[in-house]
């Protein structure tokens, strides 16, 4: 396949030896639309079978993020009138996150800049993970009274110790080193060599070897300091005394106990317990598939609930940050509740095929 010409919103064309993906919203943070999604599916199907591209790279357009998530936007716009307009959406960004893990090709995704949600599903399943100085990685679904899918509750079932609880139930912000432990990267370079890096991968050169040749050690980390806190606070078995845990921790004055109760507490209940049992649960299932699967079943119902609309217009629309969430209190939400939000779907479970 030789270049090719797809919508302004995504750049996709080869470059000598490689496929190159370059997503190209960047006043909306470059999030992902559906008719992206399905361009970049197709250039992978593409590429696959294409002896001359012997690598994929995919990186962000503008100067602040790789991809901020998925077009939500869209999703609060239209899932009212139409809950069936998220879930295809989110059926098939399912299944490319999933062909992402799978891809027989090196896929080299740059997270340089702000990095979240369906960002993270871009680029968390791919053979090399490169992050930067300017990366900040995140899984904030829960203030958006959603959960972290894309198979985030797969990359979070498997980061060390409680981290995965920590990062999904509070949506708390990784730099390079934190991505690195948590296991949502690979590689830290400079942000300065992206574009000799993406000249070197087009040229034919070894990827591994290109990029050992120009990594460099990340910033400081935060979250393996954490790591005894983490480890004590999210060591129980709901999500309610996880933050009692952490309630006992602010008394002392412990900073990090109070704002990471604090966020915890402003994002939605029902998120937060769907989180927990979700993040929980997938450290049981087999693979990123049956993670996802679990995921959509949320997902699927996400249109038909009230805390998704509601966090949208208080973070993306009216940004008040002031979320009146239903139930409003964690106290509220009861095991029920999360057992019909995870309940099989009958013929609309996901399915690869
Ligand atoms: C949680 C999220 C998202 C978010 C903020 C959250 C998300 C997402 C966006 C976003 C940001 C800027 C845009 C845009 C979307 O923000 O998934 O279109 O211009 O896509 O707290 O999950």
């Amino acid at each position: 396949m030789n270049n090719v010409e797809s919508g302004d919103d995504v750049i996709i064309r080869v470059e000598g030896a490689i496929g190159r993906i370059t997503l190209n919203r960047p006043k909306a943070l470059n999030a992902i639309s559906y008719a992206m999604v399905k361009q970049i599916d197709a250039a992978l199907d593409a590429w696959c079978d294409d002896p001359a591209v012997t690598a994929v790279v995919i990186d962000g357009a503008g100067e602040k993020a790789f991809c901020a998530g998925g077009d939500i936007m869209h999703l609060y716009e239209n899932g009212r009138a139409d809950p069936e307009v998220g879930r295809p959406f989110w059926a098939d960004e399912y299944r490319l996150n999933s062909k992402i893990a799978h891809y027989p090709k090196p896929y080299i995704a740059l997270m340089d800049g702000i990095t979240m949600g369906g960002g993270v599903g871009l680029s968390v399943h791919g053979s090399h993970r490169i992050v930067t100085e300017r990366s900040m990685i995140a899984m904030p679904e829960v203030g958006i009274g959603f959960l972290p899918d894309v198979g985030g509750t797969h990359i979070l079932a498997k980061a060390p110790g409680h981290t995965g609880l920590y990062l999904g139930m509070s949506g708390a912000r990784m730099n390079a080193a934190d991505a690195i432990f948590a296991g949502f990267a690979d590689t830290h370079i400079p942000s300065k060599s992206i574009k000799s890096l993406i000249e070197a991968l087009a040229s034919g050169v070894d990827v591994d070897a290109a990029l050992k040749s120009i990594s460099t050690l990340p910033d400081a980390w935060k979250l393996v300091d954490l790591q005894p806190k983490i480890s004590t606070a999210f060591d129980h078995s709901t999500a309610l005394q996880c933050v009692a845990h952490l309630d006992t921790m602010a008394e002392t004055g412990d900073e990090w106990a109070i704002r990471t109760r604090d966020t915890i507490r402003k994002a939605s209940p029902t998120s937060v317990a769907a989180t927990f049992y979700a993040v929980r649960n997938a450290a049981t299932l087999p693979n990123l598939e049956a993670c996802l699967a679990v995921e959509y079943r949320f997902a699927f119902r996400t249109l038909i609930m009230h805390d998704f609309y509601e966090g949208v217009r208080a973070v993306l629309v009216d940004k008040d940050n002031n979320p009146k969430w239903q139930p409003s209190r964690l106290e509220d939400v009861t095991d029920e509740m999360i057992l019909a939000a995870f309940a099989d779907i009958g013929e609309r479970e996901w399915r690869l095929a």
